[in-house]
């Protein structure tokens, strides 16, 4: 793991749950060399302490989404989702994930604004939580064809804990867009 990362978290590692629960990450890019960021991103979480078994999907490339719709003219995003095995609680999980975003040069400055690297944690397990720092799961992604696409070529079974099966969920997104 990059000294960095575990430098600023050593106090956070006995934060751990005793069992491993399968985490969902989404990640984005639109900005710099995206494939290389991806590529460093999925690195970076298959070396994250108490976790293994990271799988992520193909990349796809989607128009950016803004908050007032899609927007051909900002730069085009690579998504991909990965599946990760971890003992880390997931407030410990999201830091990690804060940190690997950093690290790969991301600038917080506008809502939706363009980025090299965007880690949403999409769920944890089957956990539902309405904490402003921690929701879980993540509230739009059953919006997110970026995102349920990729987590459902690696996960055909995949449910979005609350919501129901991400298939089901994916069809009525495509019929209604
Ligand atoms: N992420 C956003 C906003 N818009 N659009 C696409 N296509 N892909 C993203 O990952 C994305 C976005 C905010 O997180
Ligand atoms: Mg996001
Ligand atoms: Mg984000």
């Amino acid at each position: 793991m990059n000294r960095r990362l575990a430098q600023g978290f050593q106090g956070d590692m006995a934060s751990t749950t005793g069992r491993p629960v399968r985490a969902v990450v989404a990640l984005g890019a639109n900005l710099g060399d995206r494939v290389r960021t991806l590529r460093q991103a999925v690195a970076a979480m298959q070396a994250l302490p108490l976790t293994d078994d990271v799988r992520a999907a193909e990349v796809i490339e989607s128009v950016a989404v803004k908050p007032d719709g899609p927007d051909a003219e900002a730069p085009a995003y690579l998504n991909t989702v990965a599946i990760v095995t971890t003992r880390l609680a997931p407030s410990v999980l999201l830091s990690y994930l804060h940190a690997i975003e950093a690290s790969n040069g991301r600038e917080r400055r506008e809502h939706w604004g363009d980025r090299t690297l965007d880690l949403d944690l999409i769920a944890y397990g089957d956990v539902v939580s309405d904490d402003p720092h921690l929701l879980l799961p993540h509230p739009r992604a059953a919006e997110r064809d970026f995102v349920l696409a990729p987590w459902l070529a690696l996960d055909p079974d995949a449910e979005l804990p609350g919501r129901g099966r991400v298939s089901d969920l994916l069809a009525r997104l495509r019929e209604t867009s």
